[in-house]
């Protein structure tokens, strides 16, 4: 066998006080503005953009691609926040190639996990530290911070699944999770049809 230098193991280190994994790889910063299409206040969304357009996540990845596989870590860092009374989120995904699952895990905060079918079915888990939630292919994903902290959890996934956000922002998931009497509640999408 004729190993590359991307065929060697890789080893990370997660700082459970930062939120972080070190040494870090591609990042990637979404504000409001990256999300204006997924929050239903839109009102509240312009007024944030103008106020200067707040951070809600941060991606990192780790494609460790070898030669012969594609296995991916992705760290998301959901700050606490709300636009409107919804609670910061992902913009959420389908995955672009359809036999793909992932698995999400909960390493720090707490909030819920949504999933939805392009059909409609709707479900979300509850999350706090530790929970891990497998997300089957063919069900769009979409994490939301309803914690006074920052969330964080840790995906793995192949490379090669893609992402595909066309429904998600066209229409987004059934039900939003807003604050009501100081808690988190699910309501009634209306733009979901
Ligand atoms: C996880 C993975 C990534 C994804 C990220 C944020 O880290 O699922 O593939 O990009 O969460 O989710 P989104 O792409 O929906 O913003
Ligand atoms: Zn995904």
């Amino acid at each position: 066998m004729n190993l590359k230098k991307e065929d060697y193991p890789v080893t990370v280190l997660y700082d459970f006080d930062l939120g972080e994994f070190s040494p870090k790889e591609r990042s990637v910063a979404r504000k409001v503005s990256d999300l204006s299409p997924m929050f239903h206040d839109k009102a509240a969304t312009e007024a944030l953009i103008k106020q200067g357009d707040p951070l809600v996540y941060e991606i990192f990845y780790y494609g460790f691609k070898t030669s012969l596989s594609d296995m991916a870590l992705g760290t998301t860092r959901i700050q606490p926040g709300k636009v409107g009374d919804e609670y910061y989120m992902t913009k959420g995904h389908f995955h672009a190639a359809e036999n793909q699952p992932e698995i999400y895990f909960c390493v720090k905060g707490q909030g819920n996990l949504l999933m939805q079918t392009i059909e409609g079915e709707f479900l979300a888990e509850r999350w706090k530290v530790g929970t891990i939630s497998h997300i089957p292919p063919m069900w769009a994903h979409r994490v939301v911070n309803t914690g006074n902290e920052p969330l964080v959890f840790v995906a793995s996934y192949h490379l090669s699944a893609g992402h595909n956000y066309g429904p998600i922002e066209e229409k987004g998931f059934r039900k939003l999770l807003v604050e009501r009497n100081g808690k988190p509640e699910f309501v009634l999408n209306e733009q979901w049809k």
